[in-house]
């Protein structure tokens, strides 16, 4: 198939799930066009099949906001003719679902017919989607997809609840390529960033104020009184400056590392012991999936899909949202034990298995498929 993909080319999850949606797409023999405002940051390579298409939006001192779905929704209908795409998957609804549908009229009106298939992947439904502001579009937008897919089933409850749909909401969970965290670095490179008898903690996000960042350093300053121990915080976004105070309040800063954005997860999962993710609200939790299958038990809340990944007792531990002490507790009783962490972390990889990409993406091969057929 001629597959087209647009998402976000950022580090959120949203990206990171449809960059290797296409790639493995295109391992399977797939003819992959990404087609979004700047090369995707996982995409470091463009192969014979894997295709990428800028979506430019000059200034305009006229506009007060640029018209990013205009210029979409027009790249998305010369894209489609020029290559033949057969099929377009769009990766949250804001705005892209909606600028895949207005492609999809302008299309019509030249006797092609496009399936769009829509995943909602969280905030595009929970935080902003259902904002009085877009939920009216929002809904159109998914109503009007050929096929409507979320990442866990308590975001597609979430969905349900929220908003007026008559679409079927099918579950394809995220997925993980666990060939990059089978932990084949001989150099782990845990000296570079903490002593021997440090355990490391480690959190990685966009850091907004969902994330709950404060947790993340509280849980960690509490752990730290008890047991040698350092963070690495992973990631930017507008809480990282007040994380880093937080930290100077507390004493803390030089045993909290931050390392802004990396294209190396893998490489630092490989020596970290516990990851913490106290959100306020998770559809599924990318990132906790991805220390899991990197063998690092996760210390989260338990809201929304988080629990689909994170398995109480199991992979790690499960506290209600701001619960500092019930966190520090659990985290305290993986780290404390060598015997108990090395129990955890065989049991995270385990977990991890399900979510194997080989076991998923076929799932969307076929979504695409009927999604052909229905149009
Ligand atoms: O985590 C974020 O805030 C980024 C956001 C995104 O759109 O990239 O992540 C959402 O989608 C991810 C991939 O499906 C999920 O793993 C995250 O849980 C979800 N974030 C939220 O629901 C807050």
């Amino acid at each position: 198939m001629n597959i087209g993909i647009v998402c976000y080319p950022t580090f959120g999850g949203s990206g990171v799930v449809a960059t290797e949606l296409g790639l493995e797409l295109s391992k399977r023999g797939h003819e992959v066009h990404f087609i979004t405002y700047s090369q995707p940051v996982r995409l470091d390579l463009l192969s014979h099949n894997v295709h990428f298409h800028e979506v430019n939006v000059p200034e305009y001192p006229l506009f007060h906001y640029q018209p990013y779905e205009l210029a979409l929704s027009s790249k998305l209908v010369d894209t489609v003719k020029l290559y033949n795409i057969d099929v377009l998957h769009v990766h949250y609804a804001i705005p892209h679902a909606y600028a895949a549908y207005m492609a999809k009229k302008m299309l019509h009106e030249e006797g092609i017919e496009l399936p769009i298939v829509t995943t909602l992947h969280g905030t595009d439904i929970t935080l902003v989607g259902s904002h009085p502001f877009y939920k009216t579009a929002v809904e159109f937008s998914i109503n009007k997809s050929d096929a409507v897919t979320s990442v866990s089933e308590s975001l597609k409850a979430d969905t349900l609840r929220l908003f007026n749909i008559k679409n079927n909401i099918q579950v394809v969970p995220n997925f993980i390529d666990l060939e990059k965290h089978v932990n084949h670095f001989t150099d782990c490179q845990r000296a570079m960033l903490a002593n021997d008898n440090e355990k490391v903690l480690t959190h990685i996000s966009n850091f907004r104020k969902v994330k709950r960042i404060d947790d993340v350093i509280s849980v960690f300053n509490n752990v730290q009184k008890e047991i040698p121990a350092t963070l690495i915080m992973v990631g930017e976004g507008p809480e990282k400056e007040p994380a880093e105070r937080l930290c100077e309040k507390l004493g803390i800063e030089d045993k909290v590392k931050f390392l802004g954005n990396s294209s190396e997860i893998d490489k630092i999962l490989c020596f970290s012991d516990l990851f913490l993710l106290p959100s306020k609200t998770e559809s599924f939790g990318l990132a906790a999936l991805e220390a899991m299958a990197s063998g690092v038990p996760v210390i989260s809340s338990n809201t929304g899909g988080i629990p689909e990944v994170n398995k109480h007792g199991v992979s790690g531990y499960l506290s209600n949202v701001g619960d500092i002490e019930d966190m520090t507790k659990n985290a305290l009783k993986i780290l404390k034990d060598d015997a108990i962490l090395a129990q955890f972390k065989e049991n995270a990889k385990k977990e991890a298995l399900q979510f194997d990409l080989h076991a998923i993406v076929p799932h969307y091969e076929e979504i695409y498929r009927q999604a052909l057929t229905r149009c």
